[in-house]
């Protein structure tokens, strides 16, 4: 049996202003300092090409049918899915901001009929399954105080409320598994003591010297 400890692979999730951000970088920063090698990510990585086509998308500034941009996001995850493997291969530890979570519970939320949940779902099969999610959860109302929306796509109340109820759907099916509610709407410090005691826990019960998992078919 291989004693090779591969890297770790963390994604951060939720709503818009509930810190993700702020925490990827926090994550990363007190990894580092433990002695961790750290890949920042974050998705949508709007430096390719396709990014661009999603950043303009997202300011308003092109249309794209519906069934078309969701493959283009979940296009942007899968041109990174070789270097993420590689990365935790050499025992780096990758940390995303969002992820396929992001990716199908914002498309799903647009509540048409042929792009449901499952459907959203099905591109991502098959791409580097995350070993903890980190969920930040913060109501409507705690978000609100945190400044206006930006002008960007998806950012309006319904919208958003629909995304908070979709990500708690999500979590009852098989995907919950690796994905952790943390309570957002308190001080940026205890959601970040709080983040690195998870991931501290996970990372000394999960087998590091078996390979990374795929996502799995439902
Ligand atoms: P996201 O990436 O989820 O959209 P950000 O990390 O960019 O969120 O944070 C959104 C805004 O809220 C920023 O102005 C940030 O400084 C502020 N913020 C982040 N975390 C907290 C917190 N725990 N309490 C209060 N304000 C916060
Ligand atoms: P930020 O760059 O501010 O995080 O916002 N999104 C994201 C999708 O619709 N599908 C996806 O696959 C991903 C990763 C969420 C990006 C916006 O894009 C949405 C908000
Ligand atoms: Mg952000």
């Amino acid at each position: 049996m291989s004693t090779h400890r591969r890297g770790a692979f963390i994604v951060i999730e939720g709503l818009d202003r509930a810190g993700k951000s702020t925490q990827h970088a926090r994550l990363c920063q007190n990894l580092e300092n433990q002695g961790h090698r750290v890949k920042r990510m974050r998705f949508p990585d709007r430096t390719t090409p396709i990014g661009r086509s999603i950043d303009a998308y997202l300011k308003g500034e092109s249309q794209q049918e519906d069934h078309v941009i969701h493959l283009l996001f979940s296009a942007n995850r899968w041109e990174t899915a070789a270097s993420i493997r590689t990365a935790i291969e050499e025992g780096t530890t990758v940390v995303t901001d969002r992820y396929y979570c992001s990716g199908i519970v914002y498309s799903a939320a647009k509540g048409r009929d042929d792009l449901s949940l499952k459907w959203a779902r099905e591109p991502e099969v098959g791409l580097p399954r995350p070993d903890l999610c980190l969920f930040l959860d913060i109501t409507p109302e705690a978000v609100a105080k945190r400044g206006g929306f930006g002008n960007e796509k998806y950012e309006t109340s319904a919208m958003q409320k629909r995304v908070r109820e979709l990500f708690y759907e999500l979590m009852q099916l098989p995907d919950g598994q690796e994905i952790k509610v943390i309570d957002a709407g308190r001080g940026i410090e205890d959601v970040e003591r709080d983040i690195m005691e998870r991931v501290l826990r996970m990372m000394a019960q999960t087998k590091m010297t078996e390979g990374l998992e795929s996502i799995l078919p439902w």
